[in-house]
C-alpha cells in the first residue's frame, strides 16, 4: 500500500480566539508529522495584523521547534470597502479579549515580501500544497488578481465563511469571513479552479453540538500550558449570549476536516457566490440550490464550494482532544 505523501499547508488566519486553537491543532499535527506547516499568512479580521503578530507569537511560544515557519505580513484593509465593525469586537481589542498575558517569542517575520507573493511564490515552491483560511479571503484574493495560476497550483482550499441558509453572525445574513470582505470572498469563489472545502456559519453556531461541559470539563482540563492558555482567551466568552449548552467553535472545525475528513458525516458541491450590494444581505453567501451543480453544469454554474453540511460531534471532539493530548 503506497503511503500518503505529507500535505505541505500554508494557514491563512487572522488570529483570534478560535484561529488559535486552530492553529495550535495544526501546530501539534506538524509536529506528529502528519502535516507540514510551510508558512503562516497573516490578514486583518477578528484582529489588525499588528495584533495578529503579537497572537501569532504568543502562539509560537509554545512551539519552540516551530519558529523556522515564516509569517507573512497580509492586508490591513479589504479589496474595495474598509468593513466597519458596528457591534462590539467580538474577540475584544487585541483579538485575544484583551486578556493578559507575557508570551512572545522570536518569530521568522517575513519583511520584504506581502503575504499575497508569499502565496504565489510558495506555490510554486511546494507540491501537495493546500491553503487552509481562517479568516476574510483578501490575501487569497490578491493571490489570485496577482497570479491567475495560482490557484491552480493549489492542491486544496479548506476556509471557514459563508453560510449555507443565509443565517448570518456579524449581520442578519453576513458571516463575519465573507461579509468583512464580500469582495475578496466573490473573487476567491469565482476563480476557484476546484471546489473550495467549506464550513459555513451554521454548522459551527448550531448545527453542531459540542457540550459547554466538555469544553470545560473535559477539553479545557487537559493538563497543559497550551490548553490553560486557551482556556484563559476564550473564558471571557462565556458569559456572553452565544454560549449557553454547547459552545462554538468555528476556524477549529475546519482544521478538524483538513486533519481527518472522516468526521464529515455529509457534504454536497454547490455553485454558490457572494452578495456584494444588498442593504441588509451584503457578504451573504448565495447558494444556487435548484440545479444540481455537484458533477457539471454548465461553465458558469460549475460547482466551486463543497460544502459540509453534517459532521460528527464526537469525532470532531476526539480530533480536538487527541491534538492536545500527548499522553
Ligand atoms: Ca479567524
Amino acid at each position: 500500500m503506497a503511503t500518503e505523501k505529507v500535505r505541505n499547508v500554508i494557514i491563512d488566519t487572522d488570529p483570534g480566539i478560535d484561529d488559535a486553537m486552530g492553529i495550535m491543532m495544526a501546530l501539534e499535527a506538524h509536529q506528529r508529522r502528519q502535516i507540514n506547516i510551510v508558512a503562516f499568512t497573516l490578514a486583518r479580521g477578528n484582529c489588525s495584523v499588528e495584533h495578529g503578530i503579537k497572537n501569532i507569537s504568543a502562539i509560537l511560544s509554545f512551539y519552540p521547534q516551530c519558529l523556522e515557519i515564516p509569517v507573512y505580513y497580509g492586508s490591513e484593509e479589504g479589496m474595495i470597502k474598509e468593513y466597519i465593525w458596528t457591534g462590539q469586537k467580538f474577540h475584544g481589542v487585541d483579538g485575544f479579549n484583551g486578556v493578559f498575558h507575557d508570551r512572545k517569542a522570536d518569530i521568522n517575520l517575513v519583511h520584504d515580501e506581502s503575504a499575497a507573493l508569499g502565496l504565489v511564490n510558495l506555490s510554486k515552491k511546494y507540491e501537495n500544497l493546500f491553503v487552509v483560511c481562517f479568516a476574510p479571503l483578501t490575501n487569497i484574493a490578491l493571490a489570485m488578481k496577482v497570479d491567475p495560476k495560482f490557484a491552480h497550483r493549489i492542491k486544496g482550499f479548506y476556509a471557514m465563511g459563508g453560510n449555507f441558509n443565509a443565517i448570518g453572525n456579524a449581520s442578519i445574513s453576513g458571516e463575519f469571513n465573507f461579509l468583512a470582505d464580500p469582495e475578496a470572498a466573490y473573487v476567491v469563489l469565482k476563480k476557484t479552479p476546484s471546489p473550495i472545502v467549506l464550513v459555513p456559519w451554521e454548522i459551527c453556531g448550531f448545527d453542531i453540538k459540542i457540550p459547554m461541559t466538555w469544553r470545560t470539563n473535559v477539553l479545557g482540563k487537559i493538563n497543559s500550558d497550551k490548553v490553560r492558555f486557551l482556556n484563559s482567551i476564550e473564558a471571557p466568552w462565556y458569559n456572553g449570549p452565544l454560549y449557553k449548552e454547547d459552545w462554538v467553535a468555528c476556524d477549529q472545525i475546519i482544521m478538524a476536516v483538513f486533519l481527518d475528513e472522516s468526521c464529515v458525516t455529509s457534504r454536497k458541491k454547490y455553485w454558490a457566490t457572494v452578495e456584494l450590494t444588498g442593504e441588509h444581505t451584503r457578504g451573504q453567501m448565495v447558494i444556487e440550490k435548484r440545479i444540481d451543480c455537484s458533477e457539471s453544469g454548465s461553465k458558469e454554474l460549475r460547482a466551486n464550494v463543497d460544502i459540509i453540511r453534517t459532521l460528527e460531534s464526537s469525532k470532531v471532539q476526539t480530533i480536538l482532544f487527541t491534538s492536545f493530548d500527548n499522553k
